[in-house]
């Protein structure tokens, strides 16, 4: 086919990849640590690539932003104090803070700019960064955790892909941290990229986490303007099953309107394919 007009392209492989058509671009720099676009899109919504890969589009961030919050805090007995690492568009941040429970949510974003930006362009996912329970530092997560003891009953790591300024939310030793960090009964959740399409970053970073926490799940979400259009995402704990574990009376006494994320989805989204199964597992052979 032939394309005549703008067009936003994120190769996914040499060979294949995502185009959305553009009507303009709004904004384009280098913050202090990557390239930002802010993009119209012909029937996306705004698109905000980082380092030129799609973050989020108005269209689809409602199903990452409600899967990597929701799996977590409906897992965790009585979550109060959360930590948000990365996630400057705001998204994650606006879906943790709809448990009644959670009092205080501290988010760590190494890039103002993307806060900046978010909360001059993309309303509906910065909503909620004023809030009084949300405590916003400008500061590496890697760092954050460093310190931190006994602290956080859920943590979720909102980051970029395993390049650049992203790299250090993938290592070992940030793990560790983070296992550190969060109190007994805690949960972690992360992105974990696409199984189909970095089968050697999954493998790698599933090995890592297996090292460090008892418990290491995958659950996974159909997000059409990611890579392979689903996305994995890690569940840690030193104690949690998100099954077993999983607060159903909670998420139904909520009541919350959400577009993506339901009872079913929490259960149904830990399956996965044949294929990652063995991706997931090759550390333990
Ligand atoms: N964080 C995960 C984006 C990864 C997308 N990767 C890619 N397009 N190659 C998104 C941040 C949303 N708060």
């Amino acid at each position: 086919m032939i394309d005549d007009g703008l067009t936003y392209t994120e190769f996914h492989s040499k060979g294949m990849g995502l185009i959305l058509r553009l009507k303009r671009c709004i904004t384009s720099f280098d913050t202090k640590f990557q390239r930002l676009d802010l993009y119209e899109t012909l029937d996306f919504g705004k698109l905000l690539t980082l380092d030129n890969l799609v973050m989020v589009t108005e269209k689809d961030e409602f199903i990452y932003h409600e899967m990597i919050a929701h799996v977590p805090l409906f897992s965790h007995k009585n979550p109060e104090n959360v930590l948000v690492i990365g996630g400057g568009d705001g998204g994650t941040v606006r879906e943790v803070v709809k448990h009644k429970t959670v009092k205080n949510v501290d988010m760590v974003e190494i890039d103002e700019d993307v806060v900046k930006i978010s909360k001059k362009y993309l309303p509906t996912m910065s909503c909620e960064l004023d809030n009084p329970k949300v405590n916003l530092y400008f500061q590496d997560g890697v760092k954050w955790v460093e310190d931190k003891e006994n602290y956080y009953d859920v943590i979720i790591i909102d980051s970029t892909d395993p390049v650049s300024i992203g790299e250090g939310l993938f290592t070992s030793e940030f793990y560790r941290n983070c296992l550190k960090s969060l109190k007994p009964g805690g949960v972690l959740a992360n992105q974990t990229e696409s199984p189909f399409h970095n089968p050697e970053w999954v493998e790698a970073t599933y090995k890592k986490l297996k090292k460090v926490f008892p418990i290491v799940k995958m659950f996974t979400a159909y997000v059409p303007t990611y890579p392979a259009g689903v996305w994995s995402f890690g569940f840690c704990s030193k104690d949690v099953d998100p099954i077993e574990n999983f607060q159903e009376e909670r998420y139904k006494e909520y009541n919350l309107k959400l577009k993506y994320y339901n009872n079913d989805i929490h259960k149904g989204a830990f399956a996965v394919p044949q294929f990652v199964k063995e991706l997931i597992n090759k550390s333990e052979v």
